[in-house]
């Protein structure tokens, strides 16, 4: 009885994980990494069997931005697919037994609540007022290239990066449970919206890269194969600054830099950029 194809509010999302974790308990655990500002948990959902062994983890999170719904429902039906289909399909079987897959569909839930209840266009979280403003930019508030490009210091801004780093208990939270589970997370995964972008570090400048350069574009070239084979979208890859304008005090040059992740990615969901789509005219109020 829960919609999958339907946007969720933060007490469905929660009531659908505790049914999943009561009807399958070898293989859903829930979980909060924390609360946010306002006292809603930022709920976890962690898919694998256990193996009486420390299993490496996939992490996928969502709705770092208030307004960028899709990217919410997106871990939602991830996590439906998985969790449904386990048992009839072998790759994700051999997937769920092998790994951890942790999912956060829904990192900034204040900013979330206030989007579908308040102001649709929200981005950031609900803390202040700051001269008269609320809010700070949760994806340029970590503490690495912090207030260093793309940003800004009025706290009236939609890119506002706060009075400090990690001013916001929300990237606070976020920031300590990756870090405490570093040794085991192999990938990074952060959904946004919109414009079909696969993006991966370094973020805070052009034409900068990482030693495994490499190991990046091979990937990205195969993921935007595998995306447009399904669908016929077709996802741009590079870094942020490359392909669309750079960050500074975003989560996914954080989890590289200060968490050592491997494989950290971030990824603008529908609709696309362009006219040749359909729908670009909806921009972050995708139907
Ligand atoms: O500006 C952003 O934070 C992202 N675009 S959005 O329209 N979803 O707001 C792009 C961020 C790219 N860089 C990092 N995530 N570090
Ligand atoms: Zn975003």
């Amino acid at each position: 009885d829960f919609a999958i194809d339907q946007y969720h509010s933060e007490d469905e999302i929660n009531g659908w994980f505790q049914s999943l974790a009561t009807a399958y308990p070898d293989l859903v655990t829930v979980t909060s990494v924390g609360n946010s500002l306002q006292g809603r948990p930022i709920q976890l959902i962690k898919i694998g069997k256990s193996t009486g062994q420390p299993k490496k983890i996939f992490w996928l999170d969502g709705g770092i931005h208030a307004r960028e719904w899709v990217a919410v429902s997106t871990c939602l039906y991830i996590v439906n697919e998985l969790v449904m289909n386990y048992q009839t399909n072998a790759a994700y079987a051999d997937l769920i037994n092998t790994i951890d897959i942790y999912i956060a569909p829904s990192v900034n839930p204040d900013g979330y609540e206030y989007s579908r209840n308040t102001d649709r266009m929200w981005r950031k979280t609900r803390s202040g007022p700051r001269s008269g403003c609320y809010g700070v930019d949760p994806n340029r508030n970590w503490n690495f290239k912090w207030n260093f490009v793309g940003t800004s210091s009025n706290p009236c801004s939609e890119t506002y990066d706060g009075p400090s780093a990690f001013s916001e208990v929300e990237t606070q939270v976020l920031s300590n449970f990756l870090l405490a589970n570093k040794a085991q997370i192999k990938a990074y995964v952060s959904l946004h919206s919109y414009s079909e972008l696969w993006m991966f570090p370094w973020s805070y400048a052009t034409h900068t890269y990482t030693t495994d350069h490499q190991d990046y574009v091979a990937l990205s070239q195969q993921a935007v194969a595998a995306i447009s084979k399904k669908h016929g979208t077709k996802y741009q890859w590079g870094t942020a600054p490359d392909i669309l304008y750079a960050v500074g005090g975003g989560s996914f040059d954080w989890a590289k830099a200060v968490a050592g992740i491997k494989w950290a990615i971030t990824l603008e969901l529908r609709p696309g950029p362009g006219d040749h789509d359909n729908d670009q005219n909806y921009g972050f109020q995708l139907p």
